[in-house]
């Protein structure tokens, strides 16, 4: 019977039509601050020389800061009972922070104010010498930058702020005379209490004059029927501040491409949202929400959101973090001048930072040195993640170990969703199915494996179930408008929620995870984070009712978009003190925001299992990692429906070269795994797992350059490449860290070929052939040939990596398998790469406990050094002091050698010569080298 329902379900779905519920979601018309605040861009743009009733006079050095920190008092010509005030803050970064806000309100009123705090890593450093700051009566100019390159240019009325970079405009906030920042007022006019007027606009004099320039305030208020209450659908948002809206525009003169804004299934250099041939309709929303069968090309929202935008020319590149965690909606207008956008949020406080490039690579570093670098994961996580909704039981986890194993197909981790639990009770098992967890997980974890299970953020309102009882009593549950705790309807029935906000829930939340208090799991055992935007069934648009209360009296329109990642970060935090030894945590989260990176992997949702959704995802994972959340991938194969074993081997060849890389699939679906499939499909899976594995030590380079950096795990053209104008759009195929691996994945049924486009004036290699793509000044594009079981993957000459070419069915079981270290020669005859290595799994690597090689090759040798700091005495060197290079291939050598040497010993090597378009090709196999030493390799 059950088998039956399956086959029918599983039929079912492969018939179902896939499409978003777009009347689940609104549109800017449909939610009142952006349909008023959005407006001023329409009334701007039909009167271009409008001015800005804001204006700033003499600034004052901050109170309480000792460095170039000024406050501004702001104003509004429409409202000059009201007092807003701006602060300019120059940090040592280079970076710009300009926050404003309403001060002294009559209406006693804060706006929220706190965004800052839980993105930042750290206060940032506001810089003390350096600059040349010369305040006049109309404007206020800071020349800073290691050369004073760089100036900021306050002009005080009308407001406006432009960054200059060698005296050219990069940003320009308030160009456009959109910014507003609407004021806390009451309904009715009525003398508040404390005997001072509130002012209400309606029936006011609409024309008030700055600069002699008529400004006519209905610009700015529109008798919007909604700003004190507002109803969509069946929900009425009480909205007890009013409109607090914030509108702020910034121009990038003189670009043609701006990045970033993630997350949105869109293509990575943002296409416009406005004007009558604008490739989309609505402004980009960042508002995280659980979204239903997206579609694979939409501004809509998805589960993450960072307010960081990339302007970036072949001369340079800027950067915008607007930090707001409101809902916000961003407009994108490209012109022959530049690119304009236009921010619209809910509420908060105006706090945005310039980072001032100029390179791709700087804005990485600015950006990290803001929000912090990435975590760097246990290594294990950077291997294969097999998830199902759901391995039903015990058995049933066992068994694909199992066949994992028959198969001889590596596997790193088994993945437990939502039905391991009770009735949804998460931290519980469901004993009748999972009899004895921590033996599973003992025999899972003897084959060097983990698991990850699901633990959700609604809790099930049930006194008998621990985490509600404990939570109750803690208060630490978010509230109703009224007061009390708000429930709603999730997996479990009637739900409540943590406010991971409430520094009281953080130690409980720790202690719920300890080996002690969650006594059915042990090391092995890590987390997953779904549903955190959070996605609450009966909520507007699937999350929870604005007017809902956090500590300290915040609305949760107010921090919605950090909701995800205080989860995320709470988990983490409690996953890495379980052990006495902390380990690395793992836990994957589905919403993020800005600094979510410290806290662990994401995915990016419930895609779909077709070729659109493939074709596009390349462009989301390179959005989300130049915003600094680069441990992410997506379902393999697609969440919903049922992929064509063609579909699923171009998925997987994809996830193999996706930092994430787990296969997933809804409970509708048919079963998946790669084992199940006959041959040839089998082996072709195997083999790019295989891969995968074999380049494990290449991308852990890529993640350690993340943690420590803060660079992106995989590298899109424009960053890579930054002066090459024609790549700048290319959004369908990246590099991998620095390996100079360029990998392109097919995405189109039948594709027996395709092209790549090489942007720069090197050699490519390919990586199964060895064919050489020559060198060449002009960007090109070549033809590779992709039967099913090839794709493009190119090595860019000049790069050197390591590989370990011998695969186990686990990562762990590989910790002292020797390397292979390919050279791919570049133009001028050299190469160079690296290696780094470490435990994998505890901190050590902070205190040096690493190993960490320089490989160079120039003139016929190739050398190991030691790169940076560290001593080959510690723990961690010493333990692999064995372990050596068993192979060496050189791609590129025209000639044959007539010898090779170590310390002056002949060693053995083989030579192909350069024929059929191969690369001439040195392979020394077994050279007796330890990758914890300096050596050198003479090549004559
Ligand atoms: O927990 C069930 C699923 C999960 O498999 C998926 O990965 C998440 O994105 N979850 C969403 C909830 C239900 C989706 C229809």
């Amino acid at each position: 019977m059950r088998l039956l329902l399956a086959t029918f379900l599983a039929f079912f779905c492969a018939l179902t039509v896939h499409a978003v519920k777009r009347e689940d979601f609104k549109e800017c018309h449909q939610t009142s601050f952006c349909r008023r605040l959005r407006a001023i861009a329409d009334k701007q743009a039909a009167k271009p020389d409008f001015t800005s009733p804001y204006s700033v006079s003499d600034p004052k050095r901050t109170p309480d800061t000792d460095g170039y920190s000024w406050t501004f008092p702001l104003h509004s010509a429409l409202y000059p009972d009201v007092n807003f005030e701006m602060r300019v803050d120059l940090l040592e970064e280079g970076i710009v922070r300009v926050r404003a806000d309403e001060v002294n309100s009559p209406s006693g009123l804060q706006r929220y104010n706190e965004t800052a705090k839980w993105v930042f890593q750290g206060e940032p450093r506001i810089a003390k010498d350096g600059a040349d700051v010369k305040n006049e009566a109309d404007i206020t100019t800071i020349k800073y930058g290691k050369d004073k390159e760089l100036e900021l240019d306050i002009v005080h009325k009308p407001l406006q702020i432009t960054m200059k970079r060698n005296g050219k405009p990069q940003v320009v906030f308030n160009e456009r005379s959109l910014f507003h920042v609407e004021h806390y007022r009451k309904q009715v006019e009525k003398p508040a209490e404390g005997g001072e007027d509130v002012k209400v606009e309606e029936g006011e004099e609409q024309v008030v004059f700055q600069n002699g320039d008529e400004i006519d305030r209905s610009w700015f208020e529109t008798d919007d029927k909604d700003m004190f209450k507002e109803t969509w659908r069946k929900w009425t948002d009480s909205k007890p501040k009013g409109p607090e809206g914030l509108s702020v525009d910034f121009t990038f003169p003189g670009v043609e491409h701006v990045f970033g804004l993630p997350e949105h299934a869109s293509p990575l250099s943002l296409p416009s949202t406005v004007g009558e041939d604008s490739y989309y309709k609505e402004p980009y929303r960042l508002w995280n929400v659980d979204i239903f069968e997206y579609e694979a090309d939409s501004p809509m929202a998805l589960y993450g959101a960072v307010p960081l935008i990339h302007a970036h020319s072949k001369h340079s590149t800027v950067g915008v973090l607007n930090l707001v965690a409101s809902e916000t909606w961003v407009d994108v207008a490209h012109d022959k001048d530049g690119v304009r956008t236009h921010w619209v949020s809910e509420s908060g406080i105006v706090d945005f930072l310039i980072l001032p490039g100029p390179r791709p690579v700087d804005l990485f570093e600015q950006y990290a040195s803001l929000t912090g670098p990435a975590a760097l994961p246990p290594h294990w996580a950077t291997a294969y993640h097999q998830c199902r909704w759901n391995y039903n039981t015990q058995d049933e986890v066992i068994e694909v170990q199992d066949e994992f194993d028959k198969a001889d197909m590596p596997l790193d981790v088994t993945w437990l969703d939502i039905e391991y639990a009770p009735h949804h009770r998460y931290f519980d098992w469901n004993k009748a199915s999972f009899p004895d967890p921590p033996k599973m997980l003992d025999d899972v974890a003897s084959k060097g494996r983990k698991m990850v299970a699901i633990v959700d953020p609604h809790i099930k309102r049930e006194d008998s179930f621990r985490i509600y009882s404990d939570a109750k009593g803690l208060d630490v549950l978010i509230k109703r408008a009224d007061g009390e705790n708000f429930d709603g309807w999730c997996w479990p029935g009637s739900s409540v929620w943590v406010d991971f906000f409430n520094p009281k829930s953080w130690e409980w939340w720790t202690r719920m995870f300890s080996f002690p208090v969650w006594t059915d799991s042990t090391p092995a055992l890590y987390i997953w984070n779904d549903m955190n935007e959070p996605s609450v069934f009966d909520g507007p648009e699937i999350t929870m009712p604005k007017d809902n209360r956090h500590v300290g009296g915040w609305e949760h329109r107010d921090l919605h978009n950090l909701n995800g990642m205080m989860f995320h970060n709470q988990t983490q935090a409690a996953i890495t003190v379980r052990e006495s030894t902390p380990k690395r945590p793992f836990v994957l989260s589905r919403s993020f925001f800005a600094g979510s990176q410290r806290y662990g992997a994401v995915w990016i949702g419930d895609n779909l299992g077709t070729w659109a959704h493939l074709a596009g995802e390349a462009a989301v994972f390179l959005s989300n990692s130049v915003a600094g959340i680069s441990f992410v991938g997506s379902d393999v194969g697609g969440f919903f429906g049922n992929p064509s074993t063609e579909i699923l081997t171009r998925w997987y060849q994809a996830g193999a070269f996706m930092p994430f890389f787990r296969a997933h699939a809804h409970i509708d679906t048919k079963r998946r795994e790669p084992y199940l499939f006959p041959e040839p499909v089998k082996s072709q899976l195997r083999d790019v797992l295989r891969l995968r594995y074999q380049m494990l030590p290449l991308w852990y380079n890529a993640f350690h350059d993340a943690a420590t950096k803060g660079h992106p795990v995989i590298w899109p053209q424009y960053a890579y490449h930054p002066t090459d104008t024609k790549g700048f759009a290319i959004d369908d195929q990246y590099y991998v860290g620095q390996s100079g691996l360029l990998f392109k994945p097919v995405v189109t049924e039948g594709a027996t070929e395709t092209s790549v486009y090489l942007a720069d004036n090197e050699p490519y290699y390919d990586y199964f052939t060895h064919t050489v793509y020559p060198a060449s000044s002009k960007p090109r594009n070549v033809t590779i040939a992709t039967p099913i079981d090839r794709f493009p993957l190119l090595i860019q000459g000049g790069h050197i990596f390591p590989t370990r070419e011998r695969v186990r069915r686990s990562s762990p079981l590989m910790w002292q398998d020797p390397y292979t270290l390919t050279v791919a020669i570049g133009r001028d005859g050299t190469a160079k790469g690296e290696l780094y290595s470490d435990d994998g799994e505890t901190f050590a690597w902070q205190e040096g406990e690493i190993v960490h090689a320089q490989y160079t090759y120039e003139k016929g040798v190739l050398s190991s050094r030691h790169k940076g700091e560290w001593r080959k005495d510690n723990a961690w060197a010493k333990k692999i002091a064995h372990v050596g290079v068993e192979r060496v291939i050189i791609l590129g050598a025209k000639k044959a050698p007539k010898s090779v040497k170590i310390a002056g010993e002949e060693v053995q090597f083989a030579y192909e010569k350069p024929q059929g378009g191969k690369a001439g090709t040195i392979t020394i196999k077994n050279p007796p080298v330890k990758i914890v030493d300096e050596w050198e390799i003479v090549i004559a």
